[in-house]
């Protein structure tokens, strides 16, 4: 675990953490580029859900005995360390697979009827696909990959019941204003909910400033297992909404043709839960808290300057805005992708290729799929130089 939160990191020490990094892929040193799939996890997270198993495994909530209590206090508690991490209250905090399954909870368990829900055209599918039954509105991207902020201003209206909006795009870095954005959702008396999958791991987030009404993110993006995501809410909302899945546990009193329902966050966790999961994440936000998020995006921030540096030094084409988040999507002229992505994989350098779960927003970009290099605290720029240096590479042999 690294001992201090000072700036620059200590990232030689931060990757004597990560055991996969001692890993060689085709006789070369890992170089783990695709932390926007999912990111390394820390033997500090394996070891807390070895030792769980290993000591203190029991069903939650279910009995009275030692294992049962240790372990519901174990889950409950990770709870607790998420809800600090993004300035919730814990029974704000809902633990879900993923970020999928916490936007489908908010479309389950919202009426809509009769309304519009506002998303933009960067959506990733799973904050597209579960709002395709509802009055949709897409929302512009600008050439430059940032948000139509004057789009928006027309496509939320009085019809509006919820902005549904990423915070940072998993294709193009694009990191959205969504303070701004909150309030304009919240001026028509609409909800709003922010698909946090790429912002909760790189950046400090605080639920209160944001003043979302819903944030959507996964454990296994953020140093977690996977399996185990989030869903935050407003307790209010959550209070007056109905439960989505129902069943064990999310239960206060049942007769046989009607049912009461337990208090939050349990009234959403239906069944025995992802306990160890549970556990693990929480001891990924123990780990990145001792990092400091702060610092988290800076190391990102200084990664993807230099990396975009590069980049344009070698003429590539790049997607997205200069201001963004870890992660750059680029194409190579006259090389497919894949093909890009499995030279690299020949040289150690693992890479996401192909349309990211962003149909829609490859269709606007007019392309059939990207290359994309995505960072964490681990990366170094000497991984950065040897990525660089193995695409000049590729653009040798095309002029050969
Ligand atoms: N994007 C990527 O490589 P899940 O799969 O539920 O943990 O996360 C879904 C999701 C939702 N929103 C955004 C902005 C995302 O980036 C993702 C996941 C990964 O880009 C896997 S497709």
């Amino acid at each position: 675990m690294p001992s201090s939160i000072s700036y620059p990191m200590d990232v030689e020490r931060i990757r004597e953490d990560f055991p996969i990094l001692k890993r060689k892929i085709n006789g070369h040193p890992l170089i783990y580029f695709d932390n926007t799939a999912t990111t390394q996890k820390p033997v500090q997270v394996i070891n807390a859900i070895k030792e769980f198993y290993e000591k203190y495994n029991a069903n939650i909530h279910r009995g009275v005995h030692t294992l049962s209590q240790e372990a519901s206090e174990l889950y409950e508690k990770a709870h607790e360390k998420v809800a600090d991490f993004i300035n919730a209250d814990w029974r704000e905090v809902i633990f879900v697979r993923n970020t999928t399954e916490a936007i489908n909870l908010v479309a389950n368990v919202l009426d809509l009827k009769d309304g519009e829900v506002v998303v933009s055209m960067m959506e990733h599918h799973s904050n597209l696909v579960p709002w395709q039954d509802k009055n949709l509105e897409v929302v512009n991207i600008k050439g430059d990959g940032t948000l139509d902020m004057e789009d928006l201003k027309e496509k939320i209206t009085k019809k509006t019941k919820l902005v549904a909006i990423t915070h940072v795009s998993n294709v193009l870095g694009t990191i959205n204003p969504v303070e701004e954005i909150g309030k304009m959702a919240h001026e028509v008396g609409a909800l709003f909910l922010v698909d946090g999958a790429q912002s909760v791991p790189h950046m400090p987030i605080d639920v209160k400033k944001m003043n979302c009404d819903f944030l959507a993110f996964s454990g296994h993006k953020m140093l977690g297992p996977t399996g185990i995501g989030v869903l935050y809410g407003k307790k209010d909302l959550l209070e007056e909404l109905p439960p989505f899945l129902k069943g064990g546990d999310m239960i206060s009193h049942v007769w046989v043709d009607r049912a009461t329902w337990n208090e939050l966050p349990w009234k959403y966790e239906a069944g025995t839960p992802n306990i160890a999961g549970g556990v693990g994440l929480g001891a990924a936000v123990d780990y990145l808290k001792t990092v400091g998020m702060e610092n988290v995006r800076r190391h990102e921030e200084e990664l993807v300057g230099y990396a975009l540096d590069g980049l344009s030094s070698l003429g590539v084409e790049i997607y997205g805005p200069e201001e963004r988040g870890g992660l750059i999507s680029f194409n190579l002229e006259g090389v497919h992708p894949h093909d890009v992505a499995y030279f690299l994989d020949k040289k150690g350098i693992a890479v996401r290729s192909g349309h990211h779960c962003a149909q829609p927003l490859m269709r606007c970009l007019g392309i059939k799929g990207t290359v994309r290099a995505s960072f964490y605290i681990y990366n170094t720029k000497w991984e950065i130089d040897k990525f660089l240096d193995a695409l000049k590479e590729i653009q040798y042999g095309l002029r050969r």
